[in-house]
């Protein structure tokens, strides 16, 4: 795990993808993978990013090789889509926010434990949030922001969807690295989470 973790950090996808296979094989569960190694990783390298000792072009390595074990340990991580959904969720990062790799890891939790997740990606604007709302009628909308900057977003989008009259059968989610309790109830968000389980283990709780 250690060694997965140092690959990760220092941007080595093919050799990463190789360890990854290599734990698997020694009978190591994708959810420890996960989160053992590559979360730990990303976190590691925003600490170099800010302590100037990583810029753009590291971090932008590492999460290539971050998403690569990802892109592998999905259909491991993933139950048959087969089975029925237990509902929809729509999830996304806000506006002016490229982070994807916490979000994607929050729907791949949430599809495998029975939910249909819509992903419509990063950088989503408050008019794409409520489209997508009209046209899925999801029972809940995730929103992830990891820049203070971007967070404010957040607001923004749940104003628009009172507007639009969509709030009341909506379940609002948030997440990312700036976002906390406090900041969800001001917005009027119904809950925060720090992690893709309490998500999931939230959604199992309403449905
Ligand atoms: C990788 C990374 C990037 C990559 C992203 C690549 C990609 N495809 O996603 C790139 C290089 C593009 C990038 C760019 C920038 N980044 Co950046 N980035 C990171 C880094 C190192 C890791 C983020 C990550 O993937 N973490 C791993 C995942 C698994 O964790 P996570 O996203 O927090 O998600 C978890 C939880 O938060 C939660 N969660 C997330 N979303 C949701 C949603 C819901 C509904 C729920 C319930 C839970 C939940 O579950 C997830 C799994 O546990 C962080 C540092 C850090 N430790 O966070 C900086 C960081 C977020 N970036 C930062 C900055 C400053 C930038 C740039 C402005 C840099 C620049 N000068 O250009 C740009 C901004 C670009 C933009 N407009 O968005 C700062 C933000 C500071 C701040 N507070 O505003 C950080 C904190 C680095 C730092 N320490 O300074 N970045």
């Amino acid at each position: 795990m250690e060694e997965l973790k140092k690959l990760v950090i220092d941007g080595d996808n093919v050799e990463a993808v190789d360890r990854i296979q290599k734990l698997l094989a020694e009978g190591n569960d994708p959810n420890d993978i996960v989160n053992n190694a590559l979360i730990p990783a990303m976190d590691k390298v925003g600490e170099l990013f800010q302590n100037k000792e990583y810029f753009i072009p590291d971090l932008l390595i590492a999460a290539r090789a971050m998403e690569e074990g990802m892109a592998f340990l999905k259909p491991l991580l993933v139950k048959d889509e087969s089975s029925k959904s237990l509902g929809k969720i729509v999830l996304g990062t806000v506006k002016g926010d490229l982070h994807d790799i916490g979000k994607a890891l929050v729907g791949i939790i949430l599809k495998s434990a029975g939910f249909e997740v819509i992903d419509i990606g990063i950088d989503v604007p408050a008019e794409e949030f409520i489209e997508a709302i009209k046209k899925h009628n999801p029972i809940a909308l995730g929103m992830c922001a990891l820049l203070t900057i971007t967070m404010i977003e957040m607001e923004v989008v749940i104003k628009a969807i009172k507007e639009a009259g969509l709030r009341d059968n909506l379940r609002i989610l948030v997440g990312g690295a700036p976002v906390n309790d406090d900041y969800a109830k001001e917005i009027g968000a119904d809950f925060y989470g720090p992690d893709p389980t309490s998500a999931k283990n939230y959604l199992l709780g309403i449905i």
